[in-house]
């Protein structure tokens, strides 16, 4: 009794100071209601890639009447704090996906939500966000628009946490096929459990590209397949760069290598490494008798566990199964460097 008195204080407090905060900043903690009116969903396919289609369950015909490319693949986007649906991933994956063929692609904007400086509330409104996404998605599995084994969802950062959120609201039979993490957000994630962030349960494949972990992104591997780009650290090119700062440059990579896998002939080729740690130390390398993966759109939906792999300094960043550079990640280390 005294413990469920103290929890329940407690989670006042935090409400409490949630709503203090937001007020101070003017944040947006938005209602746990769908259809919302600051969540929408724009519909591209190729022939609409400049013009989409605003889908909204207010309007249910809007959904059932839209003009699908049939017969393909359906891939939903859904970016991080202070993104839009124009925005990266976005900007990154629609065009690429478009020049490589015909694809129906939703990306979620929920820019009203995910607003600077908001952070914190940004991470509360992704619930909604993800209840929302997930009413479409039964929704339009319902009406039999597409199947679920047709679905992808990727999200970038804060995205990618919010597309594992989606199992949480999901009919329950359902599962979703695939979902990508590209740099999954590390604020307020570390500590929360898998319910509460993107892990294995929540599609039947769900793979991760980590690029900034030391900064924005998560080091815990928690998907069936885990792809360590230059050790997830340091990206090659980004230090010199002067337009964002490093660390916006290493999160944002994430998008661009998903990006160009979608088209490259050559491919982002991983080796296997049994853990995090043992790649830092040097113990492992690409060599013929190492399992590889390829990382990005053709990664196989069998693949299983933690891979390394170096990238170009810029695009085409890819190397194909080269892995004779594998070291050259360490050069950026240093002893004081906060593991
Ligand atoms: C949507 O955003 C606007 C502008 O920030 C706000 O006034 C409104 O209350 C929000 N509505 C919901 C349902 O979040
Ligand atoms: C999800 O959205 C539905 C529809 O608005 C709402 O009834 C439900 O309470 C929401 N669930 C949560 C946990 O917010
Ligand atoms: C995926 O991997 C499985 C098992 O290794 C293999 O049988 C299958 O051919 C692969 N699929 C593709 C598309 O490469
Ligand atoms: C593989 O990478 C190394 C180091 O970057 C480079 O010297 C070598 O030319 C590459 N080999 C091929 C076949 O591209
Ligand atoms: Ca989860």
């Amino acid at each position: 009794m005294k413990s469920v008195l103290l929890a329940l204080i407690i989670n006042n407090l935090i409400k409490y100071s949630i709503t203090q905060s937001s007020n101070l900043f003017g944040c947006l903690i938005t209602q746990p209601e769908c259809p919302n009116s600051n969540i929408s969903f724009y519909l591209y396919t190729r022939e609409t890639q400049d013009n989409p289609m605003r889908l909204d369950l207010n309007e249910p015909t809007s959904v059932k009447n839209a003009k699908y490319a049939q017969h393909q693949p359906l891939i939903i986007i859904i970016h991080g704090y202070t993104g839009d649906k124009d925005y990266s991933p976005n900007s990154h994956l629609r065009p690429a996906y478009f020049q490589r063929g015909e694809f129906n692609i939703i990306s979620v904007d929920y820019n009203e939500l995910a607003k600077y400086p908001c952070y914190f509330s940004a991470v509360t409104n992704t619930r909604t966000v993800a209840n929302c996404t997930a009413q479409l998605i039964d929704f339009i599995i319902d009406n039999e628009i597409f199947n679920i084994e047709s679905i992808h969802v990727i999200g970038f950062s804060l995205g990618a946490q919010t597309a594992g959120l989606i199992a949480n609201y999901l009919k329950s039979d359902r599962k979703l096929k695939r979902i990508t993490g590209l740099d999954p957000a590390k604020p307020l994630f570390i500590r929360v459990g898998n319910e509460g962030r993107l892990d294995q349960s929540d599609a039947e494949f769900v793979d991760i590209i980590h690029t900034d972990v030391f900064d924005r992104g998560l080091l815990v591997p928690t998907g069936h397949a885990d792809f360590f780009v230059n050790g997830g650290f340091n990206q090659p090119g980004c230090l010199q760069q002067t337009e964002m700062s490093a660390s916006s440059c290493n999160h944002d990579r994430a998008p661009a290598y998903y990006a160009e896998s979608i088209n490259s002939d050559i491919g982002f080729w991983g080796y296997q490494c049994a853990h995090w740690y043992f790649y830092v130390l040097g113990l492992c390398n690409g060599d013929e008798y190492t399992s590889k993966a390829e990382m990005g759109f053709n990664t196989n939906n069998t693949v299983r566990g933690i891979y390394f792999l170096q990238v170009n300094s810029e695009p085409p960043y890819a190397q194909g199964k080269n892995h004779s550079n594998h070291d050259a990640s360490l050069d950026g280390t240093n002893e004081n460097s906060d593991f």
